[in-house]
């Protein structure tokens, strides 16, 4: 095991990654911006270093800086969470050039499945379904024009470099695919600095469904079930569940049989995440592999009983991946919330600032992960996300309610959350039914308070 891990991350992450390590006995480096001295995983780790002023690439994304950090204060590892440097390969290669070990799969894994139409045709060759589209990159409109016609419209024009809803296009009529291509092109080059695109049959309404995964470095893979994200708004997750409502034994057995085709196909190490389309007809399609622990890893927590950030420094560190997690059994219903400091009465637009009064639910069934507390003031400047509160019930209906006492105890003043949101989506008819696609929100509205 590591005797020292650098958190190279902020906010709740870092406070759940701390709590992991110090489970396992290992010791902690925080490294926190100017505007973070106040944050409490400086206060959680056992060491702290300050990397440099506010923004993100001047401090937590700033290579050298997190690089001393970990030299001076002698860490073995680094823990990336995620964001930030989370899934940039080019880190990873620094990593191991200063012989610290980065938690995560290889540089080389991780920039093979950032190139998404990299990772879609490794997917094909593990016999992963993939959806109808272009063999790779697209290199004009005129082929573009060829490929729609063949599998009809609409198409949908993708970012190699994209990913997480970025630089994309639908294309519905014939007749806008030239355009619509010359723009995703423009866009794909300003965004990511590559110009690479590729197509592929638009589907209509899908859900997004997840499996999660963790695998070692013998070459054994683990699929720990799959998690419901279509409440989503502008590709900003904020309801998310597992099991998913839309999977049953079946469906799950294949989808999870199928992430570990494809993680072992790309030599996987660590946990990570694939990511599904299922359709109207209960089919499911690759769409994108995340190289990182996710967000919303705790309602797998919560179902398949693992600690994924502790196994994920195990892995890391050398360890196997248990034979016993083959056979896990799922235990009920989890149900996240995020917590973000957004205003939903006026489109969601962020609301930092100090937190006067502070108080989380409890009780049965409860989790909250949160690095705010009572005096905190939220900066401006990071994501707006400051905490997560997860329910876990013997069913689906049982999460719900107590999600839904669990938002009701909950006291956050000073600031503008996304609570009073969730409130009514938990109280929708079509998301009790469980029965919603990822257009759920684009079709809900929400009702201010006070009317
Ligand atoms: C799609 C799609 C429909 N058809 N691809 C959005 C995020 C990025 N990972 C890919 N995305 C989509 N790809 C095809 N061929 C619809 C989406 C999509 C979406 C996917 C998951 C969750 C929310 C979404 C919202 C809008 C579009």
């Amino acid at each position: 095991m590591f005797n020292k891990i650098l958190i190279a991350n902020r906010g709740e992450i870092a406070l759940r990654i701390i709590r992991a390590c110090h489970e396992l006995g290992v010791s902690t480096v925080a490294v926190y911006s100017e505007i973070d001295e106040l944050s409490l995983h400086v206060r959680f780790a056992d060491e702290a270093i300050c990397v440099g002023p506010p923004p993100g690439n001047m401090s937590y994304m700033n290579v050298p800086q997190i690089i001393s950090a970990a030299e001076v204060t002698n860490a073995d590892a680094i823990h990336p969470g995620y964001g930030f440097l989370a899934e940039n390969s080019r880190f990873a290669d620094v990593c191991e050039d200063h012989d610290i070990t980065f938690i995560g799969p290889s540089a080389e894994v991780m920039s093979r499945m950032g190139d998404k139409s990299v990772a879609k045709e490794t997917m094909m060759n593990a016999d992963v379904p993939v959806i109808p589209g272009s063999e790779g990159k697209v290199e004009t409109a005129e082929d573009a024009k060829k490929i729609a016609s063949d599998i009809g419209l609409p198409v949908i024009i993708k970012a190699a470099a994209g990913g997480g809803g970025r630089g994309m296009r639908v294309v519905k009529e014939m007749e806008d695919l030239e355009n619509y291509f010359a723009m995703a092109r423009s866009e794909s080059q300003a965004a990511f600095d590559s110009p690479d695109l590729y197509v592929e049959k638009f589907i209509e309404q899908p859900r997004h469904v997840e499996v999660q995964l963790l695998g070692d470095s013998f070459g054994e893979v683990v699929a720990l079930g799959e998690r419901e994200c279509s409440i989503q708004r502008r590709h900003q997750k904020l309801i998310e569940e597992s099991p998913s409502p839309a999977v049953d034994e079946e469906l799950r057995a294949k989808m999870c049989n199928a992430a570990v085709r494809g993680a072992k196909e790309v030599g996987y190490e660590s946990a990570g995440t694939i990511e599904f389309l299922l359709d109207a007809e209960k089919n499911f399609y690759f769409m994108e592999m995340n190289t990182r622990i996710q967000v919303e890893h705790p309602v797998t927590e919560m179902v398949v009983g693992i600690d994924l950030i502790k196994e994920q420094i195990r892995v890391a560190a050398g360890g196997k991946v248990a034979p016993w997690m083959k056979n896990f059994k799922l235990r009920g219903h989890s149900i996240e919330c995020r917590v973000n400091a957004e205003d939903p009465e006026h489109g969601f637009r962020p609301s930092p600032g100090e937190i006067t009064s502070f108080h989380m639910p409890g009780g049965m069934g409860m989790r909250v992960d949160t690095h705010a507390y009572a005096g905190y003031t939220i900066p401006p400047t990071y994501d707006s996300m400051i905490g997560k509160i997860i329910s876990h019930g013997r069913d689906r209906r049982e999460a719900i309610d107590r999600m839904q006492r669990a938002l009701e105890e909950t006291v956050i003043e000073g600031i503008k959350t996304t609570i009073p949101f969730q409130q009514q989506v938990l109280a929708d008819e079509r998301f009790i039914s469980g029965n919603f696609d990822t257009k759920f929100l684009e079709n809900f509205t929400f009702q201010p308070e006070g009317i």
